[in-house]
């Protein structure tokens, strides 16, 4: 399979989507309207969206008959407010994000908070109006991005890391939850939230929020590993940061050779979770067997 060409099929109906259902960079205010585009337009991976999608499509042609793009936008659009935030000086204060400068250096603090506001009161927006003809659909979708992005799990992820950054007491358990909360949550809400759209029964469901939640750990390990390895001109952000920083990472726990074994054995129980599913999952497990190598 091409991955490549897979993924930029599927990424390419992200950004069209992105195009369509931001406000116009012409509608008032504008400056906000452009601050919103700027971070959503700059050219991210897009991972979430198209395994959101991905997860979607395995249960064509039966499915719910819903479009799966709208979705797709919100979970991006959640998660690009979370790297807003988290560039902000009183969070992490970086400079450098998708290969531009962070939005809070492009226009200023005040925006880059503002604007990372509305991409998330836009995410349940596009939830509630784009699904209403299945209320039960949109319910679920809402319910389950809401969980994603807040206190259980993006947000109170967030909120553990600060508090534990500078101690040199976190354990192998602690980072284990942090990395469920902060990463993991919202790339297994990406694939439940498609599953869902796709009209999956509760098991599947459960298979994909497992897969997601593998996938979601190999992940972040893997983006600590590249964080220690890899320059910044390659990560699109600033590289080298948690070591600088002294923060408990994946590598400084677990050095980065045995960080690689675990970010390989976390994508092979995501594999083993999307067995039993239905539908020709050879992408979704192509791009799960392609994260685990990126560091390498
Ligand atoms: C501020 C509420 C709040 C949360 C911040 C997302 C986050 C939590 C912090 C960003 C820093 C970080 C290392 C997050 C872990 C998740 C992660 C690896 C994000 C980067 O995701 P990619 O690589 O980014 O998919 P692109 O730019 O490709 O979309």
């Amino acid at each position: 399979m091409d991955l490549d060409a897979e993924m930029r099929r599927r990424a390419a109906l992200v950004e069209q989507g992105i195009d369509r259902l931001l406000p116009a960079s012409n509608q008032s205010p504008t400056r906000l309207a452009s601050a919103m585009r700027y971070s959503m337009q700059a050219g991210g991976k897009r991972l979430r969206p198209v395994l959101l999608l991905a997860a979607a499509e395995l249960f064509e042609p039966a499915g719910t008959g819903l479009d799966p793009v709208p979705a797709a936008v919100a979970v991006e659009c959640v998660h690009t407010y979370s790297l807003i935030h988290d560039d902000l000086p009183c969070m992490d204060n970086d400079d450098l994000r998708r290969g531009r400068p962070t939005l809070h250096r492009a226009y200023d603090e005040a925006t880059a908070l503002l604007a990372g506001d509305a991409l998330l009161a836009l995410a349940f927006e596009l939830l509630a109006r784009h699904y209403s003809s299945q209320p039960g659909v949109a319910a679920a979708l809402g319910g389950e991005l809401g969980s994603a992005a807040g206190f259980g799990h993006l947000v109170g992820g967030q909120m553990l890391d600060l508090l534990n950054e500078k101690s040199d007491a976190v354990t192998a358990e602690l980072l284990e939850e942090i990395h469920l909360r902060k990463t993991a949550a919202l790339i297994a809400a990406s694939l439940v939230l498609g599953g869902t759209i796709g009209g999956g029964a509760p098991e599947q469901i459960g298979q994909l929020r497992r897969a997601g939640l593998e996938l979601g750990l190999a992940f972040q390990i893997m983006d600590d590993v590249l964080d220690a390895t890899a320059d910044s001109a390659t990560l699109g952000k600033t590289a080298g940061k948690d070591a600088k920083a002294d923060k408990t990472t994946s590598v400084k726990l677990h050095g980065l050779e045995a960080s690689r074994r675990h970010a390989v054995a976390r994508s092979e129980a995501a594999l083993a979770a999307l067995r039993p599913l239905p539908g020709d999952a050879s992408f979704l497990t192509t791009l799960v067997g392609s994260l685990a190598a990126r560091g390498r």
